[in-house]
């Protein structure tokens, strides 16, 4: 068995996310957890599911990304709904209720160049509300050059909803829906003068902890032996509710659910139901 505790969370990290839109939690996961979590990503690699969204870069680097896999995967079932990680995301999220909204896998491989465009996570999802959390995992020792995450510091309270667009250039995929209400994202590689920029490196077990709304990207990883495997798993609480409007993924729209309705459902499900229990701080 692998512990369901995890680390205590000080009322400073959480100001400090809902403040910045992204906080760094040192030593969350512990290392059996990893050990499982490892696993389950080799497995995934080794047959992926319905939901890759990899590719191959030209010059002899891969990307692996995949959603869902908690769906079909026990051990990342169980990391998403057992472990400490939905206590910990109630905390950050302030809420009585916690739904798990889906997790995702990003693995850069050594010598995969290809940035992580800049993006916020929301307007991708079916979802109207605040609540709405990832927590990033690291696998790897993840520094500037092997593809650590950048945030927009503040980002998540400009209330700027920017258009998706697909990850990779040689993306099989479908290009997201126009919506007249998003915008473009800016260049902020040309203007990195201009935003609060802020990256962090990471150690196996530390974790990004982040807004929905919070802009963020990250560069290739152009280390040659190491790889950098981020598991991100999102969360959602009380206010928030499905919307399926035009630019969200439709991988992640629901068959049951209508415009409006609380998220609880098979592919949302409540992990953390309401109470009456007060949240402990
Ligand atoms: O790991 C990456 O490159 C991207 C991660 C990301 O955008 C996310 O978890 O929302």
């Amino acid at each position: 068995m692998t512990s369901s505790q995890f680390r205590a969370v000080s009322e400073q990290e959480i100001a400090s996310y809902q403040r910045d839109g992204v906080v760094v939690l040192r030593e969350l996961v512990s290392s059996a957890w990893l050990d499982r979590i490892a696993a389950a990503i080799q497995r995934d690699i080794e047959q992926p599911g319905p939901f890759y969204h990899g590719y191959q870069t030209a010059d002899g680097g891969r990307f692996h990304g995949n959603m869902r896999l908690f769906e079909s995967d026990q051990d990342m079932n169980s990391f998403c709904r057992e472990s400490g990680l939905p206590q910990v995301a109630r905390r950050f999220l302030d809420s009585n209720k916690v739904n798990l909204l889906y997790d995702q896998l990003f693995v850069k491989e050594a010598a995969t160049l290809n940035r992580t465009r800049w993006h916020n996570d929301q307007p991708y999802w079916p979802i109207q509300g605040w609540q709405v959390l990832s927590i990033w995992v690291a696998l790897d020792n993840t520094t500037v050059d092997s593809g650590a995450l950048e945030f927009v510091r503040g980002s998540h309270r400009w209330n700027r909803w920017f258009q998706p667009e697909t990850f990779g250039k040689t993306e099989a995929v479908a290009a997201y829906e126009r919506n007249p209400d998003y915008e473009p994202m800016p260049d902020i590689d040309m203007h990195r003068c201009d935003y609060d920029l802020v990256s962090w490196d990471l150690v196996p077990g530390d974790a990004y902890l982040f807004h929905a709304l919070t802009v963020h990207g990250a560069a290739g990883n152009s280390t040659t032996d190491r790889r950098r495997r981020g598991y991100t798993v999102r969360y959602t609480g009380d206010d928030v509710v499905y919307d399926s409007r035009a630019g969200t993924n439709r991988h992640l729209r629901s068959p049951t659910l209508h415009d409006g309705d609380p998220l609880d459902s098979d592919q949302f499900p409540v992990i953390i139901a309401a109470s009456s229990t007060p949240r402990s701080r």
